[in-house]
């Protein structure tokens, strides 16, 4: 077998985004488009000669493809050995457990997690580092800045190999080992979790229905929630994994996950419902009748954490991404430890979870998840809420209102504005930042402007400054208004706007979501003159 130089130049746009390379599975396709951009994964990380790395993906269109030229690059870059999820599958939380177990020197995770899959749609791929988690800033950096000037790429001349079929084989000098994608995983979540309570849980009748969306979660739940935990067959519901997730986003939210809802909101509603994303890592729960808001259901781990073995001995403290709600900064308080407010994407709160500063992190975007690994974790979120029902023996809606009974209520939701145009949505963000100087005092709809910044971030460990992490407006009443652009779509710029209210008096506590907003979402479009730029009427998803 050769190896063999192919030349190449540089391609625009191989920017990553707020977690990982992300484009249309055409611009992938585009001869060069993805073996550039491994070669300089290789090249920035450096030093692959005799190292370890983990690879697999959440199975979407082109999933296969990638993985067997991956590995015929990796041979050819000197890479020892590639631990490969069967059939080139691995969750997000399960590539970082199998980095960290395996003290690989890092992973390549396939995948464009959230978005649609399918020839016309989305696909993805991320570096993450040897603590598990997504690439620094400083490692992405370097990739991006080598996809500018890259001239070659090194490529083993060999036939695919067969990743059917779990063990080793070898291609070139390097072994290939093809793992079972979920035993590993498995065995992290036993350490956590009261595995013999959540078996009893079930066993006397509490009943769960899980989503996994065919998307990367099916076997990993199947496998946990109705093999090893008892839950009866049927709990987990569209569990084949498809290539295109059967046309839809693998978005759990209300637009994209509406069976669960419908079932959740039916008479017939189960106790729980849960749903997960295309890669696995995010989470959203449900109670019978009643949504968790990804940022209350933080704030509810947070609190309760210590009734899974995994936490008995309490958190050492929590970080939040800055849009995410300040539920979990009550619990915080009120427990004596640190919060941290990062920017959004995964891999700013690798740095304190390394330096053991939190145990606990979550984003508003339906993720949340602990020092266990280093990316958020859907299952284990579903995991950690059985075990803390188990534990309490209460239903979701009795442990929500008993949580605002405590700590307050902060209503909270994001709109988005999906493929608006580039030019309007910079327009628009660049409008509203001159605006800023001049908010603090102004009052809009009776709520009053105490600060208004974009928001800086200054790693506490290592000290990096991230900045222009998204606009944030602060009202006396403890109101919340944040504006952002995605970092993860493929078309045109997505728009969020993330708006928040504190509600103390439990009489308020059962307002409807929006309708406990609508000042706020009055005020949003007041200052950003959302529907006149973008020609929008309304956000094309309310989570
Ligand atoms: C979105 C979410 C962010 C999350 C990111 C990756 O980013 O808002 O909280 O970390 O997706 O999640 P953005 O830039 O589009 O707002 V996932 O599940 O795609 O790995
Ligand atoms: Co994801």
């Amino acid at each position: 077998m050769t190896i063999r130089e192919i030349a190449t130049t540089p391609f625009p746009g191989q920017k990553p985004g707020t977690s990982g390379l992300r484009k249309k599975v055409r611009q992938f396709k585009e001869p060069h488009y993805l073996e550039n951009f491994v070669q300089c994964i290789f090249d920035g990380v450096g030093d692959m000669e005799g190292a370890t790395l983990v690879l697999g993906g959440d199975g979407r269109y082109y999933n296969r493809e990638a993985v067997q030229i991956i590995l015929k690059m990796a041979a050819a870059n000197g890479v020892t050995k590639m631990v490969v999820g069967q059939n080139g599958i691995l969750s997000t939380p399960a590539a970082s457990c199998l980095i960290r177990k395996l003290e690989a020197k890092g992973g390549i995770i396939l995948s464009a997690s959230h978005n649609p899959g399918g020839p016309n749609y989305d696909f993805g791929i991320k570096y993450n580092a040897d603590n598990g988690g997504p690439a620094p800033e400083t490692i992405t950096d370097a990739i991006y800045a080598l996809t500018q000037k890259i001239s070659q790429y090194r490529i083993l001349d060999a036939t695919d190999i067969d990743l059917s079929e779990i063990g080793e084989v070898s291609l070139g000098g390097m072994r290939v080992e093809i793992v079972d994608p979920v035993r590993e995983y498995r065995r992290l979540m036993k350490e956590l979790f009261d595995f013999k309570k959540i078996k009893k849980l079930f066993k006397d009748g509490f009943r769960l229905r899980f989503d996994a969306m065919h998307a990367v979660t099916g076997p990993y739940s199947t496998d946990i929630l109705e093999r090893k935990l008892g839950a009866p067959k049927g709990t987990v519901i569209n569990a084949e994994p498809l290539e295109d997730f059967g046309g839809h986003h693998p978005d759990p939210n209300p637009v994209h996950a509406r069976e669960l809802f419908d079932i959740m909101f039916s008479d017939d509603a189960p106790d729980m419902g849960a749903a997960s994303d295309g890669d696995g890592d995010r989470n959203i729960i449900l109670g019978r009748g009643m949504y968790v808001a990804p940022s209350d259901s933080l704030a509810v781990l947070a609190a309760n954490a210590h009734l899974a073995p995994g936490y008995k001995d309490g958190l050492a403290g929590v970080a939040r991404s800055m849009p995410t709600s300040g539920a979990v900064d009550r619990v915080a308080a009120e427990v004596g430890m640190p919060c941290f407010e990062t920017p959004t994407g995964w891999k700013y709160f690798g740095n304190l979870l390394d330096a053991g500063k939190v145990s606990l992190c979550g984003e508003e975007s339906a993720g949340t998840g602990s020092d266990h690994v280093r990316e958020k974790d859907g299952l284990w979120a579903v995991l950690m809420w059985l075990n803390i029902l188990a534990e309490r023996q209460e239903s979701i809606a009795e442990i929500m209102r008993a949580h605002w009974r405590t700590y307050g209520r902060n209503f909270y939701s994001r709109h988005d504005y999906e493929a608006v145009d580039s030019d309007a949505a910079n327009k628009l963000m660049d409008d509203l930042r001159a605006k800023l100087p001049t908010l603090t005092g102004q009052t809009f709809e009776g709520e009053t402007v105490t600060s208004a910044d974009d928001f800086s971030y200054t790693d506490p460990v290592d000290g990096s400054v991230t900045s222009k992490q998204g606009i944030r407006i602060q009202f006396e009443s403890g109101a919340r208004l944040v504006y952002r652009l995605s970092g993860t779509g493929t078309e045109g710029a997505t728009l969020r706007v993330y708006l928040e209210r504190y509600e103390a008096n439990p009489a308020n506590h059962e307002l409807e979501t929006q309708v406990a907003l609508q000042s706020i979402i009055t005020i949003a479009d007041q200052l950003a003159e959302i529907g006149k730029r973008t020609g929008r009427v309304e956000p094309d998803v309310i989570s």
